[in-house]
């Protein structure tokens, strides 16, 4: 099969229809983004490489929320983010005070949880001159959040901080406190899942997971390697060969369960497998195993 870039895109429907917003969601979404009162937002990060965060900041879409600081600054009251709010030090983590205080608040946890060292391998922050482990900050605050959002795969199973020999013990955050999670999973995870993940608890709607903790609107169903342009093409023997599958060199594809062959990256412009390289699966509970990557599995 020989698919050009132009009837790839054919078939990838607009972001709001893959993600199954009706119009009268969208209708309702407006109200609620052009609403003052925002729902409180904490956002944490443990042990990862800021990469969800930078997904995050690449969103750009046609329909509200257009970007990030639409959806930060106009739509939700983030209240603590360490890369993008103005506060710092003591200031900052006072705010997480005072939105605890009030409790309700949406978490969004980023990173994994490192257990081990009494969990002073990653610190949250310091307040009034004493430290505070990540893995003390999330715990207390999943006490007291409405909702739990793991932000990308190391909060929602471990992820790559969590990959064999695993020295600092990281956990996700679901293993680590015992509460549900809303696992929007990959590493990172599409802005696009981030933003949905966000405008479902806008729009007071019910999450289905799957037994993984994954929204089901997002990672159920076939695997991605059934929607992908290249199967049941030749196999490639080497790297950077257009058009050919690339099982033989690790695709995890027919492995995974994620919609990026329908939504792509980067604004529509690209996606793993049509720039040549494999799946690595990263929307998997597993994930990073199994290793090494670009080596053919036995499924
Ligand atoms: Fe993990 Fe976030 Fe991968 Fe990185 O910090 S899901 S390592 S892309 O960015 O947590
Ligand atoms: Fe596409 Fe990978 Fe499946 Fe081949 S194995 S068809 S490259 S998803």
């Amino acid at each position: 099969m020989n698919v050009s870039r132009r009837d790839f895109l054919k078939f990838c429907g607009a972001s709001a229809a893959t993600l199954g917003l009706t119009a009268t969601d969208l209708g309702h979404l407006k109200e609620v983004l052009a609403n003052p009162a925002g729902p409180n937002v904490i956002w944490l990060q443990g042990s990862g490489c800021t990469g969800c965060s930078v997904s995050l900041l690449n969103l750009i879409s046609s329909s509200a929320p257009l970007n990030a600081a639409d959806l930060l600054i106009k739509s939700i009251n983030l209240r603590y983010h360490p890369n993008l709010m103005a506060l710092a030090g003591d200031s900052a983590v006072a705010e997480v005070e005072k939105v605890y205080s009030i409790g309700g608040y949406v978490l969004a946890v980023e990173g994994g949880v490192p257990t081990k060292f009494g969990g002073n391998a990653c610190l949250a922050w310091s307040f009034n001159s004493q430290d505070v482990t990540f893995q003390h900050a999330v715990m207390d605050l999943a006490n007291r959040a409405a909702a739990i959002l793991c932000i990308g795969t190391c909060a929602s199973w471990g992820g790559i901080a969590a990959a064999p020999p695993n020295p600092t013990g990281v956990k996700g955050v679901k293993a680590h406190t015992g509460r549900t999670t809303i696992n929007i999973a990959g590493c990172p995870p599409h802005p696009d899942w981030i933003v949905w993940g966000v405008v479902q608890l806008l729009l007071g709607k019910a999450i289905t997971l799957d037994i993984y903790g994954r929204p089901r609107t997002l990672f159920s169903g076939e695997s991605l390697h059934e929607h992908c342009p290249r199967k049941e093409t030749e196999e490639a023997e080497l790297f950077g060969i257009d058009r050919q599958c690339l099982e033989e060199l690790g695709c995890r594809g027919p492995r995974t369960k994620a919609p990026c062959p329908q939504m792509l990256w980067n604004n529509k412009a690209n996606w793993c497998i049509d720039a040549n390289a494999p799946c690595i699966g990263c929307t998997n509970p597993n994930f990073p195993d199994p290793l090494p990557f670009y080596q053919e599995v036995d499924d």
